[in-house]
């Protein structure tokens, strides 16, 4: 009986894991498809994100331009169907432009990637080092209202904790001054 409990209870925290890491992961960018539309338009996905054209009604595709990084081509999509593709980071960040092979002209739209955000651990201030200003930063954000580190958790979360607050200020100025441990990514 206890050992089917510690089943179960291990069981939940693999799905509370599957769960969390399908949140952390990529989105599906749904775009319906009809007479004559792509809606929304101007989609914009992060990397390894799905783009998926959905049907809704009328003959259509979705076709990469001959200009865009990545190719891809539908054929008609069945109605009620859908077309999936992912936006890897071996894709680049575009944009990517595509159309209707059956109405080429007057059905156009463009996918477009933001860039990856790019980051160094501890470097609160977003100024490409890790000193004491970083340490002034943080206090600031969490004691007085000022602006959030970018991304929050990653450049704040110098000591790993997944929280920004008094403690990775601490740890900048022991990294800084007393040559303690260097901030870790979480
Ligand atoms: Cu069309």
């Amino acid at each position: 009986m206890r050992n089917l409990a510690r089943q179960v209870s291990m069981a939940a925290s693999i799905a509370a894991l599957l769960a969390l890491s399908s949140v952390a992961g990529a989105t599906i960018h749904t775009v319906h498809v009809g007479n004559f539309y792509f809606t929304p338009t101007k989609t914009t996905v992060n990397q390894a994100d799905t783009v998926r054209w959905v049907l809704d009604g009328g003959s259509h595709s979705t076709t990469s331009d001959p200009s865009s990084p990545k190719a891809w081509t539908s054929g008609i999509i069945p109605s009620g169907g859908h077309f999936d593709v992912v936006f890897g980071v071996a894709d680049g960040l575009g944009p990517f432009p595509y159309h209707c092979s059956v109405h080429p002209t007057t059905m156009k739209d463009t996918i477009f990637v933001n860039p990856p955000v790019v980051y160094k651990c501890g470097d609160a201030n977003g100024d490409k080092s890790v000193n004491v200003g970083d340490a002034v930063y943080v206090i600031n954000y969490v004691f007085k209202g000022g602006p959030a580190p970018t991304p929050v958790v990653g450049a704040g979360d110098a000591n790993c904790d997944h929280a920004v607050n008094v403690g990775d200020a601490v740890y900048i100025i022991n990294y800084v001054f007393k040559g303690g441990p260097a901030p870790c990514c979480p």
